[in-house]
């Protein structure tokens, strides 16, 4: 039994205590203890080695206090799983050198055998469960299929990834088939989390928001529907359509527990377009956590007021940034954990 399931009881819609709080990429480097495993460890060695990745899973949890660990890993596994080259250049990002652009592009690409190419993963989970010790959740997840499109056809990060949209309208089937086998791969893949120990597990769409509604719904959403619908009976399911207001009400519709907002939708109006019997998960502007501690304890204050008790996962809108002072990041933790409903 956990000891803090704070998180599951409010995906399930129950009545909590306080709402509960983690931050979307709360492992990673404004941590020291974080930059210091970096500088001696590559990228992928350290989510390849279960006990690195089970070390800096469990940081936030010992030094910001959140309410859930997320696994550290990184979106771009699969692609890499699938027979791409994924390289991780230091302050630049991902670097994919071949990526998908033809018939014979595709011939490369494989559905393979999770087990097999993602083991690692599993067993990091496996250790991370038994390291936590029941004190809090593990959040697994995946990349939605589009954006994993995105950077295995861009090869790179990019504001608009132009080349990835240009192959989805351009060649249209051959996009198809590799959302679909990237779908298929990322199913057997969040399975195996869950069979490893992961208690919830996110979608990460980074770029569905890029996205009108209409191609959303063809590009993004249909292959996050066929996802959720595989695993939303064994774990709660979050969706984390950055960018994508729009379809919150399809997004809702899937069977996903929960719906991740960026701080570009106000709070009451992604209820209204969410419906009432889903979590919402948001939407502190990662940014304002560069804000003077004060300043910071305010609005935190003002966002919890608007989402209103229940139903409700503190979280910022995005990615935390590197350059956020670690009392910066406990001051957000804390003035949730510390609010009371009067
Ligand atoms: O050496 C380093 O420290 C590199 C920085 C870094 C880190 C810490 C990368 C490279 N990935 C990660 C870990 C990571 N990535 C996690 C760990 C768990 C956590 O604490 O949250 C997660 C959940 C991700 C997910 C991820 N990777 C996303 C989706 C979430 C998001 O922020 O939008 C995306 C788009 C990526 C790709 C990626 N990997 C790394 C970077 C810098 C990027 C983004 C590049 C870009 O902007 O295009």
């Amino acid at each position: 039994m956990l000891q803090n399931d704070l998180i599951l009881r409010t995906l399930r819609g129950e009545k909590t205590e306080r709402t509960p709080v983690w931050m979307m990429r709360q492992a990673g480097r404004y941590l020291p203890e974080y930059i210091a495993i970096r500088n001696k460890y590559g990228f992928f060695e350290r989510c390849q080695t279960p006990a690195l990745a089970c070390e800096i899973t469990i940081q936030p949890v010992d030094i910001v206090g959140v309410d859930a660990a997320i696994l550290f890993s990184d979106i771009l596994v699969v692609p890499q799983a699938m027979g791409l080259e994924v390289q991780l250049k230091e302050n630049i990002g991902p670097l994919l050198p071949d990526p998908i652009k033809s018939i014979a592009d595709l011939a490369r690409v494989r559905v393979p055998d999770v087990d097999e190419t993602l083991g690692y993963v599993f067993d990091a989970i496996k250790l991370i469960k038994q390291e936590l010790n029941n004190r809090v959740p593990l959040i697994g997840f995946a990349g939605a299929p589009w954006t994993l499109l995105c950077y295995m056809v861009q090869g790179k990060g990019s504001k608009t990834f132009d080349e990835a949209k240009a192959f989805c309208f351009t060649q249209p089937e051959l996009a198809h088939q590799l959302l679909q086998m990237i779908t298929d791969t990322t199913i057997a893949y969040l399975k195996g989390q869950i069979k490893a120990g992961a208690d919830v597990l996110q979608i990460f769409d980074s770029w569905g928001g890029l996205l009108s509604p209409a191609d959303f719904e063809l590009l993004s959403l249909q292959y996050i529907r066929q996802i959720v619908a595989a695993i939303k009976d064994d774990v709660p399911t979050i969706i984390f359509a950055k960018g994508a207001w729009h379809s919150l009400d399809a997004m809702a519709a899937t069977g996903a527990a929960g719906l991740g907002i960026d701080w570009c939708i106000k709070p009451e109006m992604a209820r209204q377009f969410a419906g009432k019997d889903i979590t919402l998960q948001g939407n502190f502007d990662p940014a304002k956590l560069l804000s003077p501690i004060p300043v910071i304890e305010k609005e935190v204050k003002t966002m919890l007021q608007a989402f209103g008790p229940g139903r409700h996962i503190a979280n910022l809108g995005h990615g935390i940034l590197p350059n956020v002072p670690v009392d910066h990041a406990r001051a957000f933790v804390n003035t949730v954990k510390e609010y009371q409903w009067s």
